[in-house]
């Protein structure tokens, strides 16, 4: 579709306005917004792929997040607005010396969208703040994002700190682009998710087990 097309260059080149403007635009046209959604994704990982042959720079990585911020605020509510009432508790960072925060705000946005009340404790979340939040809000829930290889062990820390803290009735869900199945298990969370859609049945199901 060209204004799906128009929205994914907008958002390659970082332009807020115009993202704000096509995403208005292809709302207006009934566009599954979920397949919006799979648009901006889209568009964040061409932008990955040009950094990382050296052919974009962390400006434009930055610009482009902020575009892509921009769309999702206007896509949120009609996702969210698909849930009725939380009937589950979560609390979700990103882990220590991590910045990365748009697949974590996608995760929560599928969350509330599935009724899961979500905290967010935002990035760069140290494990000693997860340990707090939890005696705090004594969730079901605690996901963990980790965008970068160098903070996959602070992943690892947080999840042998949760253990080892004596709390218990939470189950923990870890997930981001270098993180595996292979790697969730190997650190011992209850759960892996690969995407923002199935960070919710993966959820779900951790919760019935
Ligand atoms: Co960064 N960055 N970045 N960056 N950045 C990556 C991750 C990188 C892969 C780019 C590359 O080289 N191709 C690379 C990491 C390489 C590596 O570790 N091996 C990288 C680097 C190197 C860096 C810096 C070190 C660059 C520098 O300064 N030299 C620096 C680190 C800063 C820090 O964190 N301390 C840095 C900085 C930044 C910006 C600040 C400029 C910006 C982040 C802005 C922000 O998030 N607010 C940024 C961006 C935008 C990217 C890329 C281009 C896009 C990431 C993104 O938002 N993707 C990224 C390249 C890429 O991934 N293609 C890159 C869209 C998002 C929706 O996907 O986050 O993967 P993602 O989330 C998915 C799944 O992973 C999953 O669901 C989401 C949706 O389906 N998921 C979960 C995520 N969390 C989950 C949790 C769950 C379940 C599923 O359960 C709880």
């Amino acid at each position: 579709m060209p204004l799906l097309d128009d929205l994914d260059a907008a958002i390659q080149a970082g332009n807020c306005d115009l993202t704000s403007s096509l995403t208005r635009a292809v709302l207006a046209e009934s566009v599954d917004p979920k397949a919006i959604l799979d648009c901006m994704v889209g568009a964040m990982d061409i932008v990955g792929q040009r950094f990382q042959c050296g052919q974009a720079y962390v400006p434009e990585m930055l610009f482009a997040s902020r575009a892509m911020k921009t769309g999702v605020e206007l896509l949120e509510p009609i996702l969210v607005a698909e849930g009725i009432k939380a009937d589950l508790k979560a609390i979700i960072g990103t882990v220590k010396g991590d910045l990365h925060d748009l697949g974590k705000n996608l995760v929560i946005m599928m969350w509330k969208g599935a009724n899961i009340e979500v905290i967010d404790l935002g990035t760069d979340v140290a494990p000693a703040r997860f340990l707090e939040a939890v005696a705090e809000h004594q969730p079901q829930l605690v996901g963990l994002s980790s965008l970068l290889t160098t903070t996959m062990p602070a992943m690892k820390a947080t999840i042998r700190e949760l253990q080892g803290a004596g709390l218990d009735g939470f189950k923990t869900i870890v997930g981001g682009a270098p993180i595996s199945e292979q790697f969730a298990r190997d650190i011992g969370a209850d759960g892996y998710a690969g995407d923002a859609v199935s960070a919710v049945s993966v959820a779900r199901d951790l919760v019935a087990s």
